[in-house]
């Protein structure tokens, strides 16, 4: 990638999009953030831009799993946090009757992402409206309703029940997998004929009990990146407030190269922040305070790149086991210079090579698109050197992230 070209000489549009992504922060925050840092010591002061970072990683999302009993709520809880069935910190799945009472399962990387598996609905004197009570309707972001064979009455009767009360559902039709293996028995099997009906037949069925605009999504939790799973997804991410979207797409598995993309559009998104903060600290007469900080932020982000992409040692080994590949062979497929680790020294020569190529032109740059700031900003160069830094690192990281998927599923890269 050309440095230069993505900050120095850039266009009106994405000036825009730098200025909306400094109305992220609002006056009060940077005031507060400016007023703290000016007067701490550096130990204190990097803490506090830590702090500040943290916090927006509090966001809560909470997703409601349901549905009839042995429909597969758990085994979708697991692997929508990208667990196996008998992985530590799974749901117990199986063909009896398991879960009775509402519980919360933690995304492994995110705490603060909670998928909730509910008890079982559709009991012979089952009633939506204490169901709701009984879960705690009012703690879910949103619904997910999972049906394995056909939508019943139960099903439509708790929608509509969640809908009054405000609050949005997706239906899910489970097992994909083991309804295209019994068909693909028949002589003209045809993969996209058959889930266009099942499709179909799910929303007739939601039709005749009266949901007027039905969606289903067809899923497997055995092959979650394979059938619906990416229309799930946006649709998801377009429902959801602004400040929760992030959240979610750093939390999805990095299983379908759109959610990879999308990954890397939230991401994206913080580095306007991250720079910004770092340019305010450059400000601040305090020796070594700038480039202290600016490590600190970039290997932070770095560390939530590796994370969020699945590419931290963990999930690569991990991938392994599923995909029947080495570590050494998914690694071999990674080209970014931090690859081997997020150390001081390769950020240092990182940080270093971006800002003397950003230099020349950068203090007009910075004063034309941040007029608020920019007199504070020319005294450093951190803005420019922060986000060139970071885009160039996330432009890596998700091409490495999209070739090692691309390898474990098979297709050459
Ligand atoms: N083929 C296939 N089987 C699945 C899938 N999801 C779940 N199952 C199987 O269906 C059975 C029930 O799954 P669970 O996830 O335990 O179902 P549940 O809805 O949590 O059931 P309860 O806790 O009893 O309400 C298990 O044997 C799962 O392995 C899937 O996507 N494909
Ligand atoms: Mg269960």
């Amino acid at each position: 990638m050309d440095l230069n070209s993505s900050c120095v000489s850039c266009s009106e549009t994405e000036k825009m999009d730098i200025l909306e992504e400094y109305d992220m922060i609002s006056q009060e925050d940077l005031d507060d953030i400016k007023e703290s840092i000016s007067t701490q010591d550096l130990p204190s002061a990097i803490n506090t831009i830590k702090d500040y970072l943290k916090k927006q990683d509090l966001v809560e999302l909470n997703i409601g799993v349901t549905g009839e009993s042995g429909s597969g709520k758990s085994t979708f809880v697991n692997a929508f946090r990208g667990l196996g069935d008998e992985e530590e910190g799974s749901a117990e799945t199986g063909p009896v009757e398991t879960t009775m009472e509402p519980e919360a399962y933690l995304h492994p990387k995110y705490k603060n992402v909670k998928v909730w598996d509910l008890p079982g609905i559709g009991t012979p004197n089952f009633k939506a409206n204490e169901y709701l009570e009984l879960v705690q309707f009012e703690r879910y972001d949103f619904f997910i309703i999972i049906a394995s064979e056909r939508f019943r009455e139960c099903h439509t009767q708790l929608a509509k029940e969640i809908k009054r009360m405000g609050k949005t559902f997706y239906f899910v039709r489970s097992k994909i997998d083991s309804t295209i293996t019994a068909e693909k028995r028949k002589k003209n099997f045809d993969q996209k004929k058959t889930l266009d009906t099942i499709r179909d037949d799910c929303k007739n069925g939601l039709r005749k009990i009266g949901i007027e605009d039905p969606v289903v999504f067809l899923i497997s939790s055995f092959e979650l990146g394979k059938y619906d799973l990416n229309q799930l997804q946006e649709r998801m991410e377009k429902e959801l407030p602004q400040h929760k979207r992030r959240v979610l797409m750093l939390a999805l598995p990095n299983i379908t190269l759109e959610i990879n993309e999308k990954k890397k559009k939230a991401l994206e998104a913080n580095i306007g922040k991250v720079a910004l903060l770092s340019a305010l600290v450059a400000t601040v007469p305090v020796p070594g305070l700038s480039v202290a900080v600016d490590l600190v932020l970039v290997k932070k982000e770095i560390e939530t790149y590796y994370n969020a992409f699945g590419l931290d040692d963990p999930s690569l080994q991990k991938l392994c086991e599923k995909s029947g590949k080495t570590i050494e062979e998914l690694k071999s497929l990674m080209k970014s210079p931090l690859r081997f680790g997020i150390n001081m020294a390769s950020l240092v020569s990182l940080l270093g090579a971006a800002s003397v190529v950003v230099a020349e032109n950068a203090v007009e740059y910075v004063m034309s698109v941040i007029p608020i700031i920019g007199s504070l900003v020319a005294g450093g160069m951190s803005y420019v050197t922060t986000s060139t830094m970071l885009k160039r690192a996330l432009n890596d990281i998700a091409e490495d992230a999209r070739n090692v998927l691309m390898a474990s599923v098979g297709t050459p890269v």
